[in-house]
């Protein structure tokens, strides 16, 4: 049975598990305790000590899209992929979209919020900030849900999966889709599949605790990585001091060198 390393949380995760629960494959979970190094095996799985990584007998996969393809490849019923070229590049680009801009705003409220990054007025800007640029992105969802049934198409697939954990963490976090909207419609019906629910509950439970976060990241204990789109939401959004601040604490660290 694969077995998937993994955080509820991390939409990276999310997408993954829910590929894994629409395809009906049956898989093992383990959350690898990265502040150590995560172990050997989950090391040698990914060497960026990232999650999700994927292990399947010999084969170790790392990188959410990577094990999207990778679960199409080995198992393709039911197909996550629509059926024309056109749409496989389009649900494509909302995955593109979803991991690398949508993803990095909701990060940056979570480290604000929870982890206690920036307090009073920085806080207010930022969180401000995060807002504006949701609205805007989940416009552009908007328009790609236009005449279709969900953003796959006419069947949920991987253009739902992918922005799936990124709406609906910015709709927990206050910055739900615009009343009325498709975007609104779609995440409820999302929501209501069987994979997107113990995705949620598995997400709502790993949460028990995190109001000692903010003391951990302080004490230089939890250490976050800063990497790309991450890194650059903070620097352009006015957040260059929670960086320097991080470096200085030791509380961040960026992407691991390879040897
Ligand atoms: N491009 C990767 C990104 C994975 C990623 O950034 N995962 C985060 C969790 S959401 C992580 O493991 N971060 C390690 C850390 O914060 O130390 C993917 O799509 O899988």
């Amino acid at each position: 049975m694969p077995k998937l390393y993994e955080h509820p949380l991390s939409p990276y995760v999310q997408k993954v598990k829910l590929a894994l629960m629409e395809k009906g494959i049956a898989f093992e979970t383990e959350i690898p305790d990265i502040l150590s190094g995560g172990g050997a095996e989950f090391a040698a799985a990914n060497p960026r000590l990232e999650i999700p990584a994927l292990v399947d007998g010999d084969v170790t996969v790392f990188d959410s899209t990577i094990i999207l393809e990778y679960l199409e490849d080995k198992w393709p019923q039911p197909p996550m992929l629509p059926p024309s070229p056109a749409e496989r590049a389009r649900v494509r680009m909302i995955e593109e979209i979803c991991d690398t801009y949508y993803e990095a705003i909701n990060w940056a409220l979570y480290e604000v919020r929870v982890f206690g990054r920036a307090t009073g007025a920085l806080a207010e800007t930022l969180v401000a900030r995060a807002g504006e640029q949701i609205a805007g992105v989940n416009g552009r969802l908007e328009r790609d849900l236009a005449g279709r049934a969900w953003l796959n198409g006419a069947a949920f697939g991987w253009g739902d999966l992918s922005a799936f954990p990124a709406v609906n963490a910015a709709a927990v976090n206050g910055f739900p889709p615009a009343a009325g909207s498709a975007l609104e419609r779609w995440l409820e019906r999302v929501r209501a599949r069987p994979s997107a629910q113990k995705v949620m509950a598995a997400a709502a439970e790993s949460m028990a605790g995190f109001d000692t976060l903010p003391q951990l990241i302080e004490s230089g204990h939890f250490v976050r990585e800063y990497r790309d789109h991450r890194l650059e939401w903070m620097m352009r959004s006015g957040a260059t001091q929670i960086v320097l601040d991080g470096m200085s604490k030791r509380n961040i660290r960026f992407s691991v060198e390879l040897s």
